[in-house]
């Protein structure tokens, strides 16, 4: 299976899972609506894939990966409604529809947001997904990611920073946490589920930390590049915001090369797993090719 049907695959599985876990007739029935919106308006599903992959390098997959891996996009799809909440990015557009603040209202967007970082965790606590402590080591991989260690410290900072000179290193410190952070978390979790060692551990966290700083690097460009309707965000909020970006610092083709020598780095990683490990060759190269 090449990239583009491995991550559709990838997709339609963990879909499946939140038609179930949400069903639309459960009450609050707005919420399930709101949250419903939010998970299944699309989005390229990176870091359940990221799970599953990393999972695959060691183990057979087996369908209960896939759990782990909805877990995951729903905290992610949390933090994207956060983001475009009035209070913070304050956007109308998201995966091509509407944000949730803006079908719904501003508090039923926060309170879906908030039911879906929740379930998250009980959905990653299902008896099946593995062993006690693999549930536990996820759920602490999970919860650092989203702490102020990770995400909310990185999104804090990127606040805190608006309209303010910021260094490459700082910016660099920003990323890691708000962006980079889950998607290491999604390698780690996979590699937690799969038993795999700390030597596979340690070589597939430098992979992600190496693609989770391209993506964000492609990230800032294509604010610049793109266009609102391939991206399905509005293009040049950075700019509108006055945001500290890598193209801002380093230059349009500074920040290219930059993205360019990472996805180098993390593909070095992944040499060790030969043929096995094609499909995050491909996912790095795809990262820094995207239009959207
Ligand atoms: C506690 C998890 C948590 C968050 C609260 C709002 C917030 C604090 C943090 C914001 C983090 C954030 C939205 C970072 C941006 C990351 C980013 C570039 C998202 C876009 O990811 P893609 O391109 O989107 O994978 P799709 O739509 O494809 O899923």
């Amino acid at each position: 299976m090449n990239l583009a049907d491995a991550l559709t695959d990838t997709a339609s599985k963990v879909e499946a899972l939140f038609d179930t876990l949400i069903p639309a007739d459960r009450e609050p029935v707005e919420l399930s609506a709101a949250m419903r919106h939010a998970l299944l308006a699309g989005g390229k599903r990176i870091r359940p894939y990221l799970c599953v992959e990393a999972y695959s390098l060691i183990a057979p997959v087996s369908d209960s990966i896939y759990l782990a891996a909805a877990a995951i996009e729903m905290v992610h799809t949390f933090s994207l409604i956060h983001d475009d909440l009035p209070a913070l990015d304050n956007d109308d557009l998201r995966r091509g529809q509407p944000t949730v603040h803006v079908k719904f209202s501003e508090s039923t967007a926060i309170l879906a947001g908030d039911a879906l970082l929740a379930m998250a965790f009980d959905v990653l606590c299902q008896p099946h997904l593995g062993t006690a402590e693999q549930r536990i080591d996820a759920v602490r991989l999970l919860a650092t990611a989203c702490g102020p260690a990770g995400m909310v410290g990185g999104q804090m900072d990127d606040i805190a920073y608006e309209g303010k000179p910021l260094s490459g290193d700082q910016l660099k410190h920003i990323h890691v946490r708000k962006t980079g952070a889950l998607l290491e978390a999604s390698v780690g979790i996979g590699l937690t589920f799969a038993g795999a060692g700390p030597e596979d551990k340690e070589r597939l966290a430098h992979y992600a930390h190496c693609i989770g700083l391209a993506f964000q690097i492609v990230d800032d460009i294509l604010d610049v590049t793109g266009d609102t309707a391939t991206l399905g965000k509005p293009a040049g909020s950075d700019l509108g915001l006055d945001k500290a970006t890598y193209p801002k610092i380093f230059g349009l083709d500074g920040a290219r090369q930059m993205a360019l020598s990472l996805t180098a780095d993390a593909k070095a990683a992944l040499s060790p797993y030969g043929e096995k490990a094609s499909r995050l060759n491909a996912l790095a190269d795809y990262l820094l090719t995207r239009s959207h």
